[in-house]
């Protein structure tokens, strides 16, 4: 067997940077990416078989944790009937029924296999449905790698500091706005610019992709009130969002209704699943009712519907999110005093199972803010945990997760590894 240093050598040869997704390389942190054999509850085990406490999970996805036994099941009964059909299955209709069901906007559904996909396929749908050209995001959000959405990106993109990728036509981007999360003016000074030419807004409601960043008080009713005064659509980005912070996700807490909604990550239970939902009027803009074109090979597979309705089934019981949201609130709780106690500019918060930690003195309210935290002395910290067998997501612009499986043993052990580690970076 070979070693993590070992095996990310081999991928390096034959994998671009030895990963399929930049973020695992592990750039905005140093060192070697730690390569999984398992995974099971609230743990990871590396090709060294050593055990980490997981706040990664999948960057969102494993609510339930690792390998739950309902969701390894549905999947394995599955699989028994098939991998893949490419035509309609009966699980298709039950997944997008409970999502109608949870979200009182969502007439209809179209799943995708990422998050991409349907982020993607929400903005054609709105410049569809609008016949206008300009798509609105902000600083720092990210949604996947649709050319029009890597425009000053967060998550890896922020991370290696090419927020606007290269790649990306010129005379394509100029038709993305950008604006600054928090700040409503600079939404309103872009919708007086371009009166009427402004197709939808895309957001993320609680913004993940520069860590963990709150909207402010009436940030978001005024983007409801600015998109339907423009006759603009509302998108809410609920791939990170969405059945994590809350059942209902951001709109739940936030209680602002979106046009269109996108989710991805625990809606799959861990299996490629994306999605977009909206009134019926505006989805059905898409083939093959309308001309707005979209299709996947793999969009609505049996095996990844099977993990998503499991997840939904599992996540649905009651006093999940409560409990959840609880034990997440008690680590932050700890992380916090952790950093009082080794007298450290760091800080954590969370919301529902999804949590952010900083090295900075208070929570970050926007984009610049999170750009101050010291680097090093986080890269020092990361680290310190992972060599403590804790496993933080690798950058100080994303997010962390919590999940069902995480116990008061693990949460206990979190924060004895982060008093340490903090005191050795103090
Ligand atoms: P995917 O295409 O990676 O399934 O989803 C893209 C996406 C869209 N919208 C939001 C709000 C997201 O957070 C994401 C993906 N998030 C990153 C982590 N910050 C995924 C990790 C990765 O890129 O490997």
């Amino acid at each position: 067997m070979l070693d993590n240093r070992q095996e990310f050598e081999r991928a390096q040869r034959v994998l671009v940077g030895g990963v399929n997704s930049a973020v695992r390389a592990f750039r905005a942190v140093g060192g070697t990416p730690r390569f999984i054999a398992r995974a099971e509850g609230a743990y990871m085990w590396d090709v060294e078989n050593r055990r980490y406490i997981d706040y990664l999970g999948s960057w969102g996805p494993m609510i339930v944790g690792h390998s739950h036994p309902k969701v390894v099941a549905a999947v394995r009964e599955a699989a028994g009937r098939g991998l893949s059909y490419g035509a309609p299955n009966v699980m298709e209709s039950e997944l997008a029924e409970r999502l109608c069901a949870l979200f009182p906007q969502v007439e209809r559904v179209r799943f995708t296999s990422s998050g991409t996909e349907a982020a993607m396929s929400a903005l054609r749908l709105a410049r569809g449905f609008t016949g206008r050209t300009k798509i609105l995001k902000f600083e720092g959000c990210y949604h996947g790698t649709a050319d029009s959405l890597l425009v000053k990106a967060g998550s890896g993109a922020l991370a290696f500091g090419t927020p606007s990728s290269a790649g990306v036509p010129e005379d394509l981007v100029r038709h993305t706005l950008v604006a600054r999360f928090n700040d409503l003016a600079s939404v309103e000074a872009l919708f007086a610019a371009h009166p009427d030419g402004i197709a939808c807004v895309i957001v993320e409601p609680i913004a993940g992709n520069m860590n963990l960043i709150r909207p402010e008080p009436g940030f978001h009713e005024g983007l409801r009130r600015l998109c339907t005064a423009h006759g603009a659509l509302l998108i809410f980005d609920e791939v990170m969002t969405g059945f994590r912070v809350a059942l209902g996700g951001a709109q739940q807490v936030l209680g602002v209704t979106p046009d269109l909604s996108v989710f991805g990550k625990v809606i799959g239970g861990g299996m490629p699943v994306g999605a977009i939902g909206g009134p019926a009027q505006i989805m059905e803009m898409m083939a093959p009712l309308g001309t707005v074109y979209q299709a996947g090979t793999l969009s609505g597979n049996p095996l990844a519907m099977a993990a998503g309705l499991a997840t939904l089934a599992l996540i649905s019981e009651p006093g999940f999110f409560d409990a959840v949201s609880q034990r997440c609130a008690r680590l932050v709780a700890g992380l916090n005093e952790a950093g009082r106690a080794a007298g450290v500019p760091f800080c954590a918060q969370s919301e529902g199972a999804m949590a952010g930690c900083y090295m900075l003195g208070r929570p970050p309210r926007s984009f610049e803010e999170v750009q101050a935290q010291d680097l090093e002395r986080f890269r020092r910290f990361y680290h310190l945990m992972l060599d403590e067998g804790v496993y933080l997501p690798p950058s100080p612009v994303e997010a962390f997760f919590f999940s069902a499986a995480h116990g008061d043993a693990d949460i206990d052990t979190t924060i004895e590894a982060a008093r340490r580690s903090l005191a050795a970076v103090a």
